[in-house]
């Protein structure tokens, strides 16, 4: 069970509001977002921000996963703790109804990570075989490096051969009928995992079998038993995690490894002189290819009298190429209709995943184009331009075109744009990191970190993620866990929104350690600084590791701290919190943190309060079995409270059984 040094925390969550002021429609903290809200509200134009107010109070029986909608003689509800109330027609009880339900979220969330990584994959495979002539293998040492960890032989092996090779195997891993696990995960994991989830039985094969199964487990009149659908849930969520290792891994081969790089962020990087291009979503697969129409195109936006052509980016997409070309991030997932609102938005390309429909609507008030570009993602009355890898480049010029014609019609009086904009450094990969570590230990750059905890100068790791939930007002949440863990020398590394939101308020620039660093981390970094001339920029407050499917790169670096440290990763002081969680994907996310080991914070409540056996099993007993655990805390100070606590009591834990090893000259403990 975990333990809580405050004996006023419990796995309970606090009393806190769940929804915090819920019919204030400013249902935003973002300092840019706030600036075109008022001009939004002033001219009566509705937001999500209105929206989230008309749908509160929201069903209780829907909040905690009571209600089942599995087959059409429902809905079901549980509506009494006992007699013919409690169960649904068919007799399913409370625990079988909240487990199937919020596995299902799993599900969801394993499948759009997937057929992201599908995307990458498939352009990888379209590229060897040569219909793919506007890519290229831009990192031909992450290739070699992925190639190594999954088997193939690279020597004296030509580029393509091995990406062939690598390809096939992530192929494998979507459809594989043999009993072998994936091999996108069972090439990055610990030995003490592989064992933990063969004992379990939840190492997936494969992760379109990872899916099906469970969609099939809980299907009406198939599974009833909890633990067993749980543990069903668990696997999908490791097939999440190959399948964002599939997304991570080829995504740097394609278009590089990311390094340090200096940028801005907030609704102020869109200029009112160049033509907008919001790219939004995930996939970078277009996205990076639309930046480069956009740097061959600047003379065509110069002719119609803009400066050039301005990528700027909304959500993943923009995290992936702020990552690695170092592009703007205008805004993240609550605030994304305020880019529109500037009225200087020209087009907003999209890709797939958490673009609110209603961006169509409100860019119908504008000149703005929205322009939609999957086959599986269309919008009605945006226009559609299908994006194929064998026509990259053209295509993204069309989208380029577009974005031009629009910006002739910009009305001027419409443009709305905040001052806010804020200098960042971001582009923390694992290479990254390592690499900046390596130049105080060059043969083990990870110790630098491990030691810096074992000494107690740093507290531990914690990585951000997730989406902004507007429970609370947009990123009060993060901001404030954020803040918290700093102040008490937590190593913060994000992801995904949880990053966007670091960014907009300026808290990932150097600039913010010194103002909110406690001394600890200050001195680590200034440290690490120090020992890296090179970097011009200097180190940020908050590393960015990149977008949610780079939740591998966080979960990668967990692992390192785990070998380095010569235990699993139950072990290692390291935690994840999602403050504002909100999509299946960080359901799924959130799900295989805690079975790789994870102390695993969510600050806006999941639908499991319906059974205490099912809240139990995530809270507690996943602790026992995995040593990650959920922590549901909805009050994001206590929130970030609890986490140091897990990380203290990892780190206590830790020294006394290293104390204990050395004393006695035996291996060191394993147990958690
Ligand atoms: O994949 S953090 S709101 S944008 S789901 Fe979506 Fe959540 Fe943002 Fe990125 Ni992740
Ligand atoms: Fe109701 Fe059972 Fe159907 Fe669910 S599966 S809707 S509980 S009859």
């Amino acid at each position: 069970m975990p333990r809580y040094r405050d004996l006023t925390h419990t796995a309970r969550p606090s009393d806190a509001p769940r929804v915090v002021d819920p019919k204030n429609p400013i249902r935003t903290t973002d300092p840019g977002a706030l600036q075109v809200l008022k001009m939004a509200q002033d001219s009566k134009i509705e937001t999500v921000f209105d929206r989230s107010v008309a749908q509160n109070p929201q069903c209780a029986f829907g909040y905690k996963g009571i209600c089942c909608r599995i087959c059409i003689a429902g809905p079901c509800r549980v509506k009494t703790e006992e007699g013919v109330g409690s169960r649904g027609l068919c007799g399913a009880s409370a625990y079988t109804i909240v487990s199937r339900n919020v596995v299902r979220l799993i599900a969801g969330g394993t499948a759009s990570h997937s057929e992201h990584a599908r995307h990458v994959l498939h352009t990888a495979h379209a590229l060897v075989e040569g219909h793919a002539q506007d890519y290229e293998i831009k990192s031909p040492a992450k290739l070699q490096k992925l190639a190594q960890d999954l088997g193939i032989d690279t020597l004296n092996r030509e580029d393509k051969e091995i990406l062939k090779d690598v390809v096939e195997v992530g192929y494998a891993d979507f459809g594989r009928y043999q009993d072998r696990p994936l091999a996108f995960l069972d090439a990055f994991i610990t030995e003490g995992r592989r064992k933990k989830f063969q004992h379990t039985n939840i190492m997936p094969t494969a992760i379109d079998r990872s899916v099906t199964e469970l969609i099939a487990q809980t299907a009406m009149g198939v599974d009833s038993d909890p633990v067993n659908i749980i543990f069903g849930g668990l696997k999908a969520a490791l097939a999440d995690l190959g399948g964002e290792y599939i997304g991570t891994t080829l995504s740097d081969v394609l278009f590089g490894i990311p390094v340090p790089i200096v940028s801005e962020a907030n609704l102020g990087v869109i200029n009112p002189k160049m033509v907008n291009i919001a790219v939004h979503g995930h996939n970078p697969v277009l996205s990076e290819m639309v930046v480069a129409a956009a740097r061959a195109m600047k003379e065509d936006a110069i002719k119609v009298g803009a400066e050039g052509v301005n990528i700027v980016g909304i959500c993943c997409t923009g995290n992936e190429l702020l990552m690695r070309e170092g592009v703007y991030l205008a805004t993240s997932s609550a605030s994304q209709e305020m880019a529109i609102l500037t009225g200087a938005l020209d087009a907003m390309v999209v890709d797939i995943q958490c673009i609110y429909p209603a961006v169509q609507t409100l860019a119908e008030c504008y000149h703005t184009k929205v322009v939609t570009t999957e086959a599986i993602m269309k919008i009605p009355n945006a226009q559609h331009i299908a994006f194929n890898t064998s026509s990259a480049m053209n295509d993204a010029k069309k989208l380029i075109s577009i974005a031009i014609e629009a910006y002739k019609k910009r009305d001027p009086k419409k443009v709305n744009i905040p001052n806010e904009r804020h200098k960042l450094v971001a582009g923390f990969s694992l290479e990254a990191i390592k690499d900046i570590l390596s130049k105080i230990n060059p043969d083990r750059p990870i110790s630098v970190l491990t030691d810096a905890i074992l000494s107690g100068q740093l507290k531990g790791v914690v990585l951000m993620a997730g989406c902004n939930n507007l429970r609370r007002a947009q990123d009060e949440g993060h901001i404030t866990v954020l803040k918290e863990l700093v102040k008490n020398d937590v190593f913060v590394i994000a992801t995904g929104c949880s990053a966007g939101a670091i960014a907009k308020f300026g808290l990932m620039s150097p600039e913010a350690v010194d103002t909110y660093a406690g001394e600890g981390l200050k001195s680590f970094l200034k440290t690490l600084e120090a020992a890296n001339p090179q970097l011009s920029t200097g180190l940020p407050l908050v590393f960015h590791v990149g977008s949610c499917v780079d939740n591998s790169r966080g979960m990668d670096l967990a692992m390192a701290m785990a070998n380095e440290l010569g235990v699993d990763v139950p072990k290692v002081p390291f935690a994840a919190s999602a403050p504002e969680a909100m999509h299946e994907k960080a359901v799924a996310i959130g799900s295989w943190a805690v079975t790789m080991g994870l102390p695993t914070h969510v600050g806006a409540m999941p639908p499991v309060e319906g059974s205490d056996l099912v809240y139990g099993v995530t809270t507690q007993i996943a602790h026992d079995v995995f040593g990650g655990n959920f922590i549901l805390e909805v009050d994001p100070v206590i929130g970030a409270q609890k986490l140091l606590n897990a990380l203290e009591y990892r780190t206590w834990k830790l020294n006394i059984h290293k104390k204990a090893a050395e004393k006695n000259n035996t291996p060191l403990a394993q147990g958690w």
